[in-house]
């Protein structure tokens, strides 16, 4: 496509967390992408920043991904995997099984990010009532979290403009505090040293709900959409340690977290803990396919394994849970992963991000840096009376200067493709940095 389409052409398409008429107004159209780069429909090449929508971890259109996709389509283009199965299904779960640190042995397939959630969700509360404790039927998120937008993951999900046109949600959900508080832990590099304490307020739903009643508790490891929000040194640990306490699941949320995103494979693997669930999707197919993936603990597994072997032990799934294309995609990610040890290479630059990202401090309007393995937040304060404006013209004029970044808000939020180079780190935040410095 070489010119840009009319308004009209636009119309039909409602497009998702989009303020559509604004955007039909002035399209900004991506055509093709190659490695770190997209190119828009006026032929221009974008740096991506965000790695798509945090997904693309190994770059775009990337070679052998695009011919596994290609091959599969053509062998077996679909296969059900309710009482059916194929080998690749199976061959992916139990690669990504032995990525996963600790016991968690077990992967339920989906298609999203979403539906991960809504699946983690289920298995806590089926588990329980498995083993005789079907009264524990709450479940804790957290304030400012993401868990996508079925109605399971919106409930334990805790901002307000994404659940407020839903009604009630989901009955019996209480949300912990956020960690971010600006006064003890902006500009921050990597963890905050402050705030593992934070963690007590577990201690005060539990006191106030009673422990017997709380099925799970669901965090995203490093909160992204709610803008890049670091958990301080500690805070998860101390999690983890009062969901042993009173029998409660934890439940990471790492949809961005995984597949190398904090420079190790997973957020568990990074912070050294083992949750008794794992949400997933996003990087596990490189972003080509959509794909999500639970991973749950041997005991949760086995618990479910009791009844007659020829009954159901589980009610759930999906049409498309474990599909060969998707299967076949995330399977070729994999291999790329690990021949180019990308799922570590965070690790190796984030040194260099840290400093990059926090040289943009004492620019105009930046309030706080935030970053941990290649992930980046840079918190711009707010227009008066015009909340997000500044963050969408930044969004805005990157664009313009060919560069792909994220605004939740005023919050800017940086995810690029883990294959990044120094060079290209600069050009990333020395084109943001010029953003910043001309925004009136
Ligand atoms: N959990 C987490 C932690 C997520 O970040 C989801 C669940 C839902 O995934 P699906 O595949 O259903 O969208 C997400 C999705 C952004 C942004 O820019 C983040 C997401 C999606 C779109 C944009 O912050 N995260």
């Amino acid at each position: 496509m070489s010119e840009r389409q009319s308004v009209s052409d636009l119309d039909a398409f409602w497009m998702p967390f989009t303020a559509n008429r604004d955007f039909k107004s002035a399209p900004r159209l991506l055509t093709r992408a190659a490695g770190l780069y997209y190119f828009s429909d006026d032929g221009r090449r974008i740096l991506d920043g965000t790695s798509g929508l945090w997904c693309v971890n190994a770059g775009h259109c990337r070679e052998p991904i695009v011919r596994a996709v290609q091959a599969k389509v053509a062998e077996l283009d679909f296969a059900p995997t309710f009482q059916m199965g194929h080998p690749d299904a199976f061959l992916l779960a139990s690669r990504l099984a032995a990525l996963m640190p600790g016991d968690l042995n077990h992967v339920f397939f989906t298609n999203s990010g979403s539906e991960a959630v809504d699946t983690a969700l289920k298995i806590a509360l089926a588990y329980h009532r498995q083993r005789g404790e079907g009264q524990r039927v709450r479940l804790i998120g957290r304030e400012r979290g993401y868990h996508g937008v079925g109605f399971g993951g919106l409930s334990v999900g805790g901002i307000a403009g994404n659940r407020k046109a839903f009604g009630p949600l989901l009955p019996g959900v209480d949300h912990l505090r956020h960690t971010h508080v600006p006064e003890r832990n902006a500009f921050s590099r990597g963890q905050p040293d402050w705030g593992a304490h934070l963690a007590d307020d577990l201690e005060r739903l539990v006191t106030l709900h009673d422990a017997s009643t709380i099925a799970a508790v669901i965090v995203e490891p490093l909160a992204g959409s709610a803008g890049v929000l670091v958990p301080p040194k500690g805070y998860l640990e101390r999690l983890r340690e009062i969901c042993d306490k009173y029998g409660i699941l934890l439940i990471f949320d790492e949809v961005i977290c995984g597949f190398g995103r904090l420079g190790a494979p997973f957020a568990a693997s990074c912070f050294g803990i083992i949750p008794d669930i794992v949400t997933t999707a996003k990087g596990l197919t490189n972003g080509t396919i959509p794909m999500g993936a639970v991973f749950v603990r041997d005991a949760l597994y086995d618990a479910f394994m009791t009844g007659p072997g020829e009954a159901i032990e589980f009610a759930h799934g999906y049409t498309y849970s474990g599909h060969p294309v998707a299967t076949a995609a995330a399977l070729a990610a994999l291999d790329l992963y690990l021949e180019e040890d990308l799922l570590t290479r965070g690790a190796s630059l984030a040194a260099y991000w840290e400093d990059a990202v926090h040289s943009l401090k004492g620019l105009p309007n930046v309030i706080d840096i935030r970053n941990l393995g290649l992930v980046a937040g840079i918190e711009l304060s707010p227009r008066p009376d015009a909340q997000g404006a500044r963050g969408r013209e930044v969004l805005i004029r990157c664009f313009e200067a060919g560069l792909l970044i994220r605004a939740t808000g005023d919050i800017i939020a940086l995810s690029p493709p883990l294959i990044i180079s120094r060079p290209e780190i600069d050009t990333l935040i020395g084109g943001l940095a010029n953003v910043l410095k001309a925004l009136p």
